[in-house]
């Protein structure tokens, strides 16, 4: 059949079972969105910034499993974007993105609203396109679907000049994919698989570090199994929180920077890490040549060049986590004794009795852990869990009793504030019978506060809960034990009344500084399904503890910060 550019777009769409796509229109992505006008297919939600955009599809990604989509304009249109564009990439994170750009005769000329958008994605998106004729787009627009959800998933980014949204030409959407350069490998060596699990059998302090790959390969089920059955315990990043329950006895908790006690031990004393989808990133690993430095190391990865970029790796197994499980785990059940690792067993425990993870409850102000633990009690697995970044977003991964996976949904390898209430949106939109949390700071708020508008007006109750210490907190933490206190441009004791701000979006504000006015609040919020905003003032002073410092070792954890 002929169509336009445009229209592939959105028949694309429609093929791939998009049901949503966040975004904003311009100029050069004009006809695309003169052709959302005319159908009814999928529900545009119009976000008030493109970053905000990207983030709602990234959060509908991570929240559901499914690729998200967001389009924006050229120039100024796709440079907001970039930095949702960035945050998928370091987090692994399925989306299509689409932009306009000026028509293929201008590209060159300094145009209106003319980037280099191909340029300047490349090094933060999985792959990218410029479309240069509407034969190809058909094409293009598959292969940017299978790219994005295959593999290591991530973001693709497609450039489509305006003159290709109006060409005509025949549309075919295909039904096979020849990429010669991409074919991700599943299915992992079974002498390989072999080899890995006679050392899983043999060792005699092993340790699981389960990474986000767990979570995007969706084998938490099978990871389970695997734990259960060998009796070995585990510790998660951040990314892979709500893999195993956090009620199971097994579970270390969080490693790294700010890892439990327990499971920083744990790495620094195995003899065998068993990595199932990590990075090995530097706030997991603090200094590489001290990190788990007694262990033999399993890896297993879907990309190939994830596995011994950063340390030596004595069985690597490249393949779908999934895949590879089905295969290892039979295998480790044939040769394993679950009492083989008492010993090392009581001893991590003792390692939490001496330093469990807690905090120092007050009566005279709230403490922000508090919070996020009487969230916990009263929603539980009702509610997916989106944060901000900074010491909010810490104290949450330590202290939420997460109990499955994708119930959390934090920006890990960017860093990004701002990411959390647009993220919480897509999360909405995605997991509708959820409850959608977002813990935030009184800075990272501030990043994309303009959402308020988009989230009333398409209907997306999220409840953000500002855990307000009236400072960059995680910025000015540093500044207190790195820096002498000298507290340069942390201070945020001028601020937005939160609840006006809140009401004059059309949303609900609450103002909190108790304990009871905080249940009231949430119970009020909740009932209602409203966009809120919970203003919960803490204590200024606290800590994110235990930490590891920047570069520093494992097994030298600040435990605790006396003034
Ligand atoms: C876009 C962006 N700019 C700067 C930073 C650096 N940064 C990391 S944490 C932080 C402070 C966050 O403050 P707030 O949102 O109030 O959270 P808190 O640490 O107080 O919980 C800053 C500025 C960042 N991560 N992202």
């Amino acid at each position: 059949m002929e169509m336009t550019g445009a229209q592939m777009v959105i028949e694309a769409m429609k093929l791939e079972g998009v049901d949503t796509v966040f975004g904003y229109p311009g100029g050069a992505i004009m006809n695309v969105y003169d052709e959302i006008y005319k159908q009814n297919d999928f529900r545009h939600i119009l976000t008030r910034h493109e970053q905000a955009a990207v983030h709602a599809a990234d959060g509908y990604a991570r929240s559901t499993g499914r690729t998200g989509v967001a389009f924006v304009t050229s120039g100024p249109g796709f440079t907001n974007a970039v930095t949702g564009l960035a945050t998928a990439y370091m987090d692994s994170v399925p989306l299509v993105v689409i932009s306009g750009q000026v028509p293929i005769t201008m590209i060159g000329t300094d145009a209106f609203q003319e980037i280099d958008a191909t340029g300047i994605s490349r090094s933060c998106t999985k792959h990218n396109y410029l479309v240069r004729s509407a034969k190809e787009l058909p094409r293009i627009l598959k292969e940017a679907f299978y790219i994005a959800a295959s593999g290591r998933p991530g973001p693709v980014h497609v450039d489509i000049p305006k003159d290709v949204t109006a060409e005509v030409a025949a549309f075919e959407y295909p039904t096979h994919i020849d990429l010669p350069t991409y074919r991700p490998t599943t299915k992992g060596n079974v002498r390989q698989i072999k080899k890995a699990a006679e050392a899983i059998c043999n060792a005699k302090r092993p340790v699981f570090y389960l990474g986000g790959g767990i979570i995007n390969s969706g084998s938490a089920e099978l990871v389970r199994e695997f734990v259960q059955a060998t009796q070995i315990p585990a510790v998660e990043t951040l990314m892979a929180r709500g893999s195993l329950r956090y009620d199971d006895p097994l579970l270390l908790g969080m490693v790294g920077m700010h890892g439990s006690y327990q499971a920083n031990m744990a790495m620094s004393e195995t003899d065998l890490m068993i990595a199932l989808g990590p990075r090995f990133d530097d706030r997991v690993t603090g200094k590489l040549s001290e990190f788990a430095k007694h262990a033999k190391v399993i890896h297993v990865d879907i990309d190939p060049s994830s596995i011994g970029k950063l340390i030596d790796v004595d069985y690597p197994i490249v393949g779908d986590l999934k895949e590879v499980l089905e295969v290892m785990i039979p295998k480790v059940k044939e040769c394993v004794d679950p009492d083989r690792y008492q010993a090392w067993r009581n001893i991590l425990k003792r390692y939490n009795e001496i330093h469990p993870m807690h905090f120092e409850d007050s009566d005279k102000v709230i403490k922000p852990q508090w919070v996020i633990k009487r969230v916990g009690e009263i929603l539980g697995d009702r509610a997916v869990i989106s944060t901000d970044v900074g010491q909010h977003q810490m104290w949450t991964a330590q202290f939420y009793p997460f109990s499955y996976p994708r119930q959390l949904v934090t920006s890990g390898g960017l860093g990004t504030m701002g990411f959390g209430f647009p993220a919480a949106m897509g999360v909405k939109r995605g997991v509708p019978d959820k409850v959608s949390i977002n813990f935030t700071g009184d800075g990272s708020i501030l990043m994309n506060i303009q959402e308020l508008v988009t989230a009333v007006e398409s209907r997306l109750p999220v409840v953000n809960i500002i855990l307000n210490n009236h400072y960059l907190g995680m910025v000015r933490q540093w500044q207190t034990f790195f820096y002498d206190k000298r507290y340069a441009e942390t201070d945020l004791s001028f601020q937005p009344d939160f609840v006006r701000l809140a009401e004059a979006c059309g949303g609900v504000g609450y103002r909190v500084e108790t304990k009871e006015e905080f249940d009231e609040a949430l119970q009020d919020a909740v009932n209602k399904g409203v966009v809120a905003m919970i203003d919960v003032i803490i204590d200024r002073d606290e800590n994110v503890l235990p930490m590891v410092p920047s570069g520093g070792t494992l097994y030298n954890m600040m435990l605790e910060y006396k003034d």
